[in-house]
């Protein structure tokens, strides 16, 4: 059946249900956003040209807030816990509904076992029969519930899962056997799954999809009024819960000798002994009254926590400028206990690198706070700059529609993926025998100028052969950096076609030996020891991988302009 686009969403809002403060919550966005649903559905209608586009059977399961999983976040939601993940499942939620799917949304274990047709009660009983949907949304809660419940079924059935995980998931901490015996085993992780199963808040690594939410956009008429009315010296601290203002007086002391600060902090009865009496404290809003907020605002400062959140993304849109620390050096589940145990080695260079690297200035300052003449400096700029409020595309509603449209119709990892060898490389930029220095450059033309291996027949790629461009890496670089600092961004769909020699040949590796191993640095190559080595995992394609002597293969791709998800030929 073809989906089509729905804009009443009244149908949705009897699923979330009731009786807890987070699907209240929920709810409530749900409705505020839904003329904004609704416009975007229309346009991006217009756009498609009436393409066909499959109606899927999808189950939403979302794990974290099922009883049985303890659900720790609704008690908190009026309580300046953390809102991240609701905003982003009803977003989720939406763009499913509005798209037209067939949904099922489950918010127990119960739910969960009627829907899959598993009978009820403890034990695993599996299921025998084939999977009632296409698509199943969850989270990692949700996969442990499903493990239980569906017992060796779930094996059979995991391609048709995607795991709605905020930070991400790297390759080497996915796969089971890899992270057990190379220290990348946490409490999260390693479910063998296609790694572009696992769908991230921001774009923070290419290995994964990039799902993300949406924020209000403004139409012209508001953008002049917000102009119009924002006070230049008037900041708003970013932070809804008292421990994240713990151990800042300093700054806001220097920020208080500027500008009058606001807050929206949790509290009971009496101010949190962490905030100034300065401080203009308007407790815990509602999302569309700290919307009004920030629209009078110049400023919507960070200290550091909480990390990759959606606020300094409304923060933006309301015409704000975002001034947030840089970390030096970068947090990681290395060196912090908030990442400790997350299934992910990412670098993250500031408390929004998303803000950091695709926005920047003049709506984001990243600045070095143990500076405290930087942190002055900057204050002052803020408050002489002119920014116009400011919303990336892929943060748009139309843009989460386009992008969840575009991995519903063409995202498939129930497809066996066979080993190809593309034949016609063609090469560009020069690479001198042993001796490589420059960057290596290959354009594989397109899927027709290339001769596949003589019995193998290839699957419809996606993203397009068309947008493929092969790089090689300097040595310690992942293929993350080596796409990324070349103007494109890493495809891990693409590995399959640069996995073989033909490629290491057309670029003129020099290989004493090509081995086919087990790493999730590979393919890659070591210059000074002539080594060449292919990936034999598919599981482990990682574009964050890296080694300081070798260098890597990267298939990297083109990007549309503010939907980095998509390459130009992928809709
Ligand atoms: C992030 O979670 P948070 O909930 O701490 O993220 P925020 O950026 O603070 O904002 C979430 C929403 O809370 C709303 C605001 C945002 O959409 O409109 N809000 C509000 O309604 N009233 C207020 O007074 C203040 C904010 C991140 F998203 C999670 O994934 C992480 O787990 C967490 C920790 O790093 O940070």
């Amino acid at each position: 059946r073809q989906a089509a686009f729905r804009t009443d969403l009244s149908v949705l809002l009897d699923q979330v249900g009731a009786g807890k403060e987070s699907l209240s919550f929920m709810k409530r966005r749900i409705r505020r956003l839904a003329q904004q649903w609704a416009t975007a559905a229309n346009r991006l209608d217009a756009k498609l040209e009436q393409r066909w586009r499959d109606q899927k059977k999808i189950l939403v399961h979302v794990g974290f807030l099922t009883e049985e999983s303890g659900d720790v976040f609704s008690p908190k939601v009026l309580k300046g816990g953390p809102l991240g993940e609701m905003v982003q499942w009803a977003d989720i939620l939406t763009a499913l509904h509005v798209l037209g799917h067939n949904l099922k949304i489950s918010m127990s274990v119960k739910e969960l076992q009627g829907f899959l047709g598993v009978p009820p009660g403890r034990g695993s009983c599996p299921l025998t029969g084939p999977l009632p949907f296409d698509l199943i949304y969850t989270d990692y809660h949700g996969m442990q519930q499903m493990k239980q419940h569906m017992g060796l079924s779930l094996r059979k059935h995991k391609c048709h899962i995607r795991v709605i995980d905020t930070f991400g998931t790297e390759p080497a901490y996915n796969h089971e056997e890899y992270a057990t015996l190379h220290g990348y085993r946490t409490n999260w992780g390693y479910w063998n799954l296609n790694a572009r199963q696992y769908m991230t808040m921001f774009p923070h690594t290419p290995d994964n999809s990039f799902m993300g939410f949406v924020s209000e956009e403004l139409n012209e008429t508001e953008k002049r009024s917000i102009q119009q009315n924002k006070v230049n010296n008037m900041a708003v601290v970013y932070g809804k819960e008292a421990s994240m203002w713990k151990g800042k007086d300093g700054f806001l002391q220097i920020l208080h000798k500027y500008m009058e600060v606001h807050g929206t902090v949790y509290y009971e009865t009496q101010r949190p002994p962490e905030v100034p009496a300065f401080v203009k404290n308007h407790g815990l809003l509602p999302q569309h009254e700290l919307q009004q907020l920030l629209r009078k605002a110049k400023l919507f400062i960070g200290f550091g926590f909480p990390y990759e959140g959606p606020a300094p993304l409304e923060a933006i849109a309301n015409g704000c400028i975002f001034l947030q620390p840089k970390f030096h050096p970068p947090h990681s589940s290395l060196n912090h206990e908030f990442f400790r145990g997350k299934p992910t080695s990412r670098e993250v260079s500031s408390q929004h690198p998303y803000a950091e690297q695709y926005i920047g200035r003049p709506h984001v300052m990243t600045v070095d706070y143990n500076n405290s003449q930087e942190f002055d400096s900057a204050i002052r700029e803020i408050m002489r700059t002119k920014v116009e409020p400011y919303l990336p595309y892929e943060y748009t509603c139309e843009g989460m529609l386009e992008r969840v449209h575009a991995y519903i119709q063409h995202q498939d990892f129930c497809a066996l993926e066979p080993p190809f060898i593309p034949a016609n490389l063609s090469r560009q930029g020069s690479a001198g025998g042993g001796r490589i220095t420059g960057p290596l450059f290959v354009h594989l033309r397109n899927s027709t100028a290339l001769g596949w291996a003589s019995n193998v027949t290839a699957p419809p790629a996606w993203p397009p052969l068309s947008s493929l461009r092969l790089l090689v890496s300097q040595e310690g670089q992942s293929c993350v950096e080596a796409c990324y600092s070349d103007g494109f961004i890493c495809e891990p769909a693409l590995f399959h076609f640069i996995n073989n020699k033909e490629a290491l040949r057309r670029l003129e590796v020099q290989c004493d030996v090509v081995d086919s191993e087990i790493n999730h640095i590979l393919p890659a190559f070591s210059v000074l020891r002539r080594e060449c080595g292919l990936q034999r995992e598919p599981l482990l394609f990682s574009c964050a991988g890296h080694s300081p002597k070798y260098r890597r293969l990267c298939p990297c791709r083109d990007f549309r302009r503010g939907q980095v998800a998509l390459c130009r030929d992928c809709l």
